[in-house]
Order: C-alpha cells, then structure tokens, then sequence
C-alpha cells in the first residue's frame, strides 16, 4: 500500500531531506539525544561503554544516510551488481573506521574530548565481530571496504552468528576456548530488517508430476525455517557511497510446527524452534580441514538460499527476461563453502522459473565465479552423498545430473581416459561415496582464480591440471590486497601523518602506486629519523599491551619479531620456536662479556588461535608458552632475547601488533601457503620479512627487491625432492648438529613439558617431516643470522624499511578489486553525486 500522497504528508516527509549536520555542536546534541532517548540513561549514570554506544549510533545516523541514498541510486541507474558470498567475514571493529571512511574522525575528536572524552579510550570498549577464521574471511573483509571506496555497486552476503571464533585464553601454557558471545552488549552497527525474510527447506522428499505435457519437479521440505536480514553498511573513503553487508540469522517459521502445538506437546514444539535458531549460532573455528558436519551444511545452504532468493526478488522487481540475469548479476564464492548456490540457482530456475535445463545451465555458468584459497588437499570440501541427500535431496538430483552431462562431453573428447574421467567427476567413488564442491565450482563458474601468481599457477599445473586443459581461459590469478583504510590510515596514524607530509597530501590512502615517486626519501637521514620515531612510538604501544596482558617487560630498544597467524604445520611457527631455542643455547654458550657483540637483543612474539581439535598445533602454543617461560626467567639472558606469545589475536590485535614490529616471519613450506595477506600489512608498516618463497612473498620480492627482505629456503620446486632425502635418511644426519641438538634439549626436558613436547617433536623427527623444518633449518638461521647484522646498522635497516612501505602499492586491495570487476565481474562503477550535506535529493 502506497501512502496517499497529500500537502501535510509531503510536507513531513521533506523533514528527511536534510542531512545531518557535522559541526561539533550537532555531533554533541546527536551524541547526548542518544544517550537519552536510545540508551535512556542520564549524565549521573553513564559509563564510557554507554558513551561508545552513543557515539557509535550517532555516527550510524550519519551511515545510514549515505547507505539508502546509495542503493537508491544504484537502483535508479539500474547498474549490474556483484554478489560476494562468504561464510565468514572478519570485518573487525567498526567505530574508527566508520569515521575516517567518512572523513569525520577530527570532529568527533573534537566533539567528544569537549565533553571529557577520549576518542580512543572510547574505541576500546567495541569488541570485535569475529566472524571468521582468518585470512579467508580477513580478505572478504578488506574486499568490501575496497568495493566501497571504488564505488562498485555490490553486496556482501554472510551470517550472522551469535558466537563468533572463541577468545583464547593461555592458561597454563595451553590454549583454553572461550565462547565469543560478541553480542553481549548489543550492536549498534546493524540493522534488524525485520521485514527481510525468506524461508529455507530442509530434508524431505522430491516427487515428479506431469502437468500440461510437462514434467515438473516438486521438493517438498520436511523443515521449515526462517532466515531474517541484518544489515551492516559499510563505508567508501572519500566518497558518499556506503555499500551493504547482509548477515542471515535462522529463526523459528512462525507456522513451524504449529500441529504440535495443537496436540499439546508444547515442549516439543519449543525444543524443534530452538533447533532452528542454533543454525546460525556458532562459527566454526577450523580454517584448514572440512568439518563434515551436517549442521556446517545447513550454514552453507541457509546463506546460499536465502541470498540466492533476495537476488532474485531484486532482479524480477526490475526485469522479466530472465537471460538477462548474467548481464545484472555476478556471484562470487569465496572458497567451496557457498558452492550450493550454483545448485540453488539452477533448482529455481528450472524446478520453480519452468526453464530449460540447457537455458538455466548458461544463466548460471555466466554469473558465477571461483576462488580458491589452498591446495591443502585436507582442506577440500567432500560432502558425503548420505548427508547431503537427506538434507538436500533435490540438490543432490541436480547434481548429479550436472555431473552426467558433464562427463558425457568429456568422454566424447577424450573416449575412454578413465583417469580423466575420474579425476573430473562431482563425484568421488569409494566405499564412501562423495561429492567433491572443488569440482562443482569449477564446473558451474565462467572464472577460476587463485589468490597469488604462484599459488594460481599450482593450481593449472596440479590440483586442477586436467581442469585447465580442458579449458584454460576459465583460470586467472587475482593476488590479494589488504585496505589501506584500515591498515595504515587507522592502525598507524603516526606513520599516515608522516606520508601525508612526504606526498604533500593524502592521496596516497586512494593510490597507492604514487609513493614509489618518493623513494629518494629513504636516503634522507631527517625522514629516517622521523621514520623510527614513528615506529618507536608504536612499538611503546605495544610494549604496554604486552605489559598489561602477558606481565612481561619488553625492551623497546630490542628487535621486535613477530609471527602473527593461524597456528598451523604448514606455516612452521615450530620452526620459528626451535630457531629460539637454537639462538638461547647459543647465547648460553657465549662468554658474557661477548654476548652483547655477537647477538642483537630480540623479543620474539608469536600469535594465533590453533582449531580446537588440531593437537599438533596446540602443542606448539605450548612449546613456545615452555621456552617462553624458562627464556624469560633466565637471569644471565637479560633483555638480550625475550620470548612472548601473544593471547587471543584478533583483528583488534592485529592493528596494535603490526605497525610495532620490525621483522615479521612469513616461513611456510613453498607451495603451501596461498598467498598470505598480513604480509602485505606489515610490508605498508614498514616492517622487514623474513620468508620462503611462497604464496605473495614472491610477488613482494618482486616489488621491494629481494635485497630488502630476508629469503631463505627451499622453492616449490625442491621440496619432493627434499621430503625423499628425509625419507631415505637418518633424522640426526638429515637435521644437522644444531637442530639436532635443540631436539636433544627438549628431549632431554630442558623446558619441560616432555609428553607433549615428544610428541611434537616426532612430528619432524619420525613423521618424515613433511613441512621440510629440518631440510630449511640451516638456511633459515643464516637469514636470522643477516638480520642481526642489519639491525645494527640503523639507518641501513630505516631505509629497507622505508623502501618496503614506500614499494607496497600493489598490495593495496583496491587494485585486487579493480582486477575482479573488469576481469572476473565486467561490473562498473557508479559514484553517487556527492550531495551538500545540506539537501537530500528524494
Ligand atoms: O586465505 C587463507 C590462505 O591460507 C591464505 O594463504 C590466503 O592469503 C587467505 C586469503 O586468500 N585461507 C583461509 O584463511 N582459510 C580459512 O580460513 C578456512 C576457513 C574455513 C574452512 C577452510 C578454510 N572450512
């Protein structure tokens, strides 16, 4: 129903054509309205948290604003859009970003610190949505700030759990999960749509009926439930648009079972709502093995069908042809764990649209897009057709007839290869039959990318080799970025103001590319001297935080190291650990009076979260936690080397954390790690390297120079060949006396600990070593070893360090975005005028 338009109400609709003031007084009387009216509390009974939510729905006033114009106009100009689909999304904290993507950082600074606030003490109290895992969902994160910023018409779509990944606690030296209930005290940065609803089916049966001729297919689901909107807008840097991330909540279906309310089983009836709400309540915290869990899958289907329905509502509001949808319309998967959604499309379009197959095939072929971030093979998803043919029986149908008509072309290519066939196939035959999402994405997508130049090249000449001959114009490589906005502008203000002042404006936070033109600055001993003052200033920062929440007393002075990520084999933070202990031993064996010559003083720092059940990686928290203690406490080491490892990191962490570290290790096994993206961070911080050959570092190499950074190990290529060495040898004579002799200190319960650090041990020593610790261990202490003689030349070390920043342009994620929407998406952008800020035009 449309309101009758009449004078009176034109008239007060017109209230909403002014936009909301920004002068200090206006940010004061929206601050102080909220604490009234929407947190109804008075200036006697006021808490710097009341203070954060105050300030912080003041300022969504403001980014509502811009987010109704925005999607209004792209409505109005009837633009393609792109949809993102993420199962996870780790945006971080909102408030300082939302103020400096729309400019108003020094006004509210101003604002609040008149009112006998600290903007930043005021920052603090948000804690972070943490839904996601890691890099995957960091990416998506920095994605959507980028899509903002170069005004691409687009929408993230995700979940919205109510446990995001667990807080780690150390206790004891082991990693203790604490539930992340992150809505605790409310979120002022959504918006409940009460009114954005779509049903999701689960389980029952599929039956065919013929009408007029035509056979029709019918799935009858046997579960109801409900997915419900919550929107996040999301901010462009200078510029009015401001995007949307909509996060899907399960609820009951307000008819679910209403018959079991009527026959009197009310508990009953309770109990089956409360299954439907526990969808979404719980990230899972894995980032490197498919849990395989039926309620994973019902994630997976719920963000997919309900996105998958809003698009479509969007679409038929505009458009009745529906091969036009590919010209409208690009799907992005990050990662399998959306794939359903190419199932999803193909079922509406054919089961309920009335399409052909053929047609609908194309439709969906056309707007859809993969990307893959690991070869991993433990990391591939393989839904077993038991689970997924009960949960979803008419999507495992389409499936497997995608698959029929898939192999029947292949089979009319190549009669007869078997293997290919095999290797092709949805399906995994076995005594456990499986379908593989890897295969199904490639199947279903117009475009395949991988995440850095090498990892897209293993991808074409191994895990999807037979793949790429097929068709090798479908793969690409997009090499991730990570936002600036973020990253440097919020993380580092000491360092913005200082490239602010190099460039002579801010130009840089939107192009990146044009601090290259300043590189003679490296040189110059005022801007290196500024340079460390900047980072000394940061690292005080961090000396507090480490202070404040591990009790130990960091010499600023010293070389702070750092290795910040997911715990995991693969990126050999156990090699880092052993390397500790070889430098402890070492200093040990030194006369005191020489030590100070021959060693720099270090604090090593390590961070991540291991997934609960991965052992392994527990025991590594705990090896460093052991090292840590019994380094620490050493009298006759001092400040000479300290060893820290840092609870619970986080994205919040993270932008303490990087801008205060000086050498940042990036030392998976080559060929592992897809691409890494706090590389890319550190570098912009001006923060050395030390890393293998793997995933972006190539790429940084390239753009830093290799003289900048620290590079060891072994490359893609010569890793078989050193797994076989190992395999073929004793691990005493493959370590080498110096690892060899850390082992034999931990087994010899130098540290303690010895259950679990035995049996980390036999990881390397019986387990033949497949992250090659002991084939790169020689090569990686020589780099340590380079480092310490660089350290003690400043202004040699200040200017790599310069070099690094000043070099790091094309990490920015604007460029990465820039490649998906002309390459992958054929999207263009569409800027909304700026307005005044005075009238709205409605
Ligand atoms: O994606 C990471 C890669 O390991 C990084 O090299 C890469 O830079 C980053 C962005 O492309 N992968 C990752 O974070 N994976 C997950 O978090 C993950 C989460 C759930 C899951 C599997 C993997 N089931």
């Amino acid at each position: 129903n449309t309101p009758v338009a009449n004078q009176s109400t034109n008239k007060i609709w017109k209230l909403m054509e002014k936009y909301l003031p920004n002068t200090k007084e206006a940010i004061q009387s929206s601050v102080v309205n909220h604490v009234e009216y929407t947190l109804a509390k008075t200036r006697f009974d006021f808490t710097l948290l009341h203070c954060y939510q105050a300030v912080s729905h003041s300022v969504r006033d403001r980014l509502i604003e811009a987010f109704n114009d925005t999607y209004q106009y792209f409505n109005n100009k009837d633009v393609k859009y792109v949809y993102y689909l993420s199962l996870e999304y780790l945006i971080g904290r909102c408030l300082q970003n939302a103020l400096v993507n729309l400019e108003l950082e020094g006004q509210y600074k101003e604002a609040m610190l008149d009112m006998g606030y600290n903007l930043e003490s005021v920052y603090e109290q948000e804690v972070d949505p943490a839904l996601g895992n890691g890099g995957l969902g960091r990416l998506a994160a920095c994605f959507l700030d980028s899509m903002a910023t170069l005004n691409y018409p687009a929408w993230g779509y995700g979940l919205r759990y109510s446990y995001g990944i667990f807080r780690q606690q150390i206790k004891d030296g082991y990693q203790v999960e604490v539930p992340d209930y992150w809505l605790d005290r409310g979120n002022p940065w959504e918006i409940e749509r009460l009114d954005v609803n779509f049903q999701i089916k689960f389980y029952g049966s599929v039956t065919k009926k013929v009408e007029d001729g035509k056979e029709r297919t019918i799935w009858e689901g046997s579960e109801i439930i409900v997915a419900r909107a919550y929107d996040n807008p999301v901010p462009g840097y200078n510029t009015f648009n401001t995007i949307n991330l909509r996060l899907w909540r399960s609820l009951p279906s307000s008819e679910f079972d209403f018959k079991s309310f009527n026959q009197g089983d009310y508990f009953k009836a309770l109990e089956s709502r409360q299954r439907a709400e526990f969808i979404t309540s719980v990230l899972y915290p894995n980032d490197s093995t498919y849990a395989g869990k039926e309620l994973r899958l019902k994630q997976q289907y719920l963000l997919v069908s309900a996105t998958i329905q809003d698009a479509i509502r969007r679409f038929k509001k505009k458009r009745k042809e529906w091969k036009e949808w590919p010209k409208y319309n690009a799907l992005q998967l990050n990662d399998t764990h959306p794939a359903l959604a190419i199932v999803e499309l193909m079922r509406i379009l054919t089961d309920i649209e009335g399409l052909e197959y053929e047609e609908a095939w194309e439709l969906v072929y056309n707007s859809f897009a993969y990307t893959n971030h690991t070869i991993l093979p433990e990391a591939l998803e393989k839904w077993g057709v038991d689970l997924l043919g009960n949960l979803l029986p008419r999507h495992l149908e389409i499936i497997y007839n995608i698959n029929h008509i898939f192999l029947e072309k292949i089979s009319r290519k190549y009669p007869n290869d078997w293997r290919k066939l095999s290797a092709l196939s949805l399906v995994e035959e076995g005594t456990h039959k499986t379908i593989r999402m890897a295969n199904l994405s490639i199947v279903g997508s117009h475009a395949v990318n991988g995440v850095a130049a090498l990892h897209s090249q293993l991808l074409t000449s191994t895990l999807f080799k037979d793949f790429y001959e097929l068709r090798p114009t479908k793969f690409q490589n997009k090499t991730n970025g990570v936002t600036p906005r973020r990253w440097i502008r919020c993380a580092n203000p000491g360092l913005s103001a200082l490239l602010n002042d190099v460039v002579g404006s801010d130009d840089w936070i939107l192009d990146m590319d044009i601090l290259k033109n300043f590189q003679k600055i490296a040189d110059d001993p005022a801007i290196q001297n500024r340079w460390m003052q900047v980072k000394r200033q940061n690292k005080e920062k961090l000396y507090w935080w480490v202070k404040e929440r591990c009790g130990v007393d960091l010499n600023i002075d010293s070389l702070f190291d750092i290795q910040v990520k997911r715990i995991h084999e693969y990126k050999r933070q156990l090699m880092n650990i052993l390397y500790v202990i070889r430098r402890y031993l070492d200093i040990k064996k030194t006369p005191a009076e020489e030590r100070r010559k021959l060693f720099v003083p270090r604090s090593i720092m390590f961070g991540g979260k291991a997934a609960p059940g991965y052992i392994t990686a527990k025991r590594i928290i705990r090896l460093v936690n052991a090292v840590s203690q019994k380094v620490n406490n050493d009298q006759e080491i001092g400040d000479l080397l300290k060893v820290v490892f840092l609870p619970n990191y986080n994205v919040s962490n993270a932008q303490v954390i990087i801008p205060a570290s000086e050498l940042s290790q990036h030392i998976s096994t080559a060929g592992l790690e897809a691409s890494g993206t706090s590389n890319m961070k550190f570098v912009m911080n001006g923060c050395l390297i030390i890393g293998t050959m793997d995933g972006a570092n190539v790429e940084i190499a390239e753009e830093v120079g290799e003289e900048n950074m620290f590079i060891f190990g072994a490359r893609v290529e010569q890793v078989e060949e050193q797994r076989n060495k190992m395999r073929n040898s004793n691990y005493r004579d493959y370590f080498g006396p110096r690892l060899t002799e850390v082992c034999d200190a931990i087994s010899n319960d130098l540290f303690g600990y010895k259950y679990d650090l035995e049996a980390l041990l036999d990881t390397i020593r019986n387990k033949n070593d497949y992250y090659i610790l002991g084939a790169d261990f020689e090569s990686y202490c020589e780099a340590q070893q380079r480092v310490d003689n660089l350290y003690r030349n400043k202004s040699e070390w200040t200017k790599k360090s310069i070099l690094n920043s000043l070099r790091s342009g094309k990490f920015s994620s604007d460029r990465t975005i820039r490649q998906y929407a002309e390459e992958i998406w054929d999207l263009e952008p569409c800027e909304i005028p700026n307005p005044s800020k005075s009238e709205k035009e409605r």
